[in-house]
């Protein structure tokens, strides 16, 4: 009895992952961009990125971490990208990346983006958490910091908010 306890304990432990959560909406009414996605922590601390963004314009939407976890004045007060270690802006490949650097995720011509990527930089403890942070998703493209604009080092040039939401602890064993 003791044994099947302590084993089944341990069977807990090593496969629970530790996942968090976003529901996504547009406080302003501009933009109808809703959506829900899960980050789970793997146990190589690879995060996966898993689910549905809809009401966008097809193509290409900046999405980032940004550093606070206010929805005050909409999703203008999440503040700047998520960005610990004072870099300037990139692609989530890059070396040089804000943490909350997601790159763009992709709509269909129904508005309609389907997500299922990792990151290597975002974590759900430690110095990269998003925990308690927010997600993003711009109007426009995020140009990787590579646009040659004055904006392309700082948000990619990636326009105005159109949805936005906090990330919650989903799962924490
Ligand atoms: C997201 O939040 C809205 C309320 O703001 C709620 O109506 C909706 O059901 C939530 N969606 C999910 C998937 O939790
Ligand atoms: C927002 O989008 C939903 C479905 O994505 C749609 O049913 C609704 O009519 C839209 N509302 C506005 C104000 O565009
Ligand atoms: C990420 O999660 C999705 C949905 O559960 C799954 O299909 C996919 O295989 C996962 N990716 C990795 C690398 O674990
Ligand atoms: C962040 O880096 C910029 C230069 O890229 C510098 O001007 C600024 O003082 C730095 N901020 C902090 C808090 O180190
Ligand atoms: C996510 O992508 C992986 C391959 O990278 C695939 O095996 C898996 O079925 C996908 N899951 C979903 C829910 O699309
Ligand atoms: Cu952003
Ligand atoms: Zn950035």
């Amino acid at each position: 009895m003791l044994t099947f306890a302590v084993l089944s304990t341990f069977l807990l432990y090593a496969f629970a992952e530790k996942s968090a959560v976003v529901n996504l909406s547009d406080p302003s009414g501009e933009y109808n961009v809703t959506g829900n996605i899960i980050f789970t922590q793997l146990d190589n601390g690879i995060v996966n990125i898993t689910g549905t963004v809809t009401g966008l314009t097809p193509g290409n939407h900046g999405f980032h971490i940004h550093n606070l976890g206010n929805l005050e004045d909409g999703c203008t007060s999440t503040g700047a990208h998520f960005n610990p270690h004072n870099l300037t802006h990139g692609g989530p490949t890059d070396t040089i990346r804000h943490v909350g650097d997601l790159g763009n995720i992709v709509a269909s011509n129904e508005g309609v983006s389907v997500i299922n990527v990792t990151d290597n930089i975002i974590a759900l403890e430690g110095l990269h958490n998003i925990i308690g942070r927010a997600v993003v998703v711009h109007a426009l493209e995020d140009d990787l910091g590579r646009g040659g604009v004055p904006d392309s080092i700082l948000t990619g040039n990636a326009g105005a908010r159109a949805s936005c939401g906090v990330i919650g602890i989903l799962n924490d064993e």
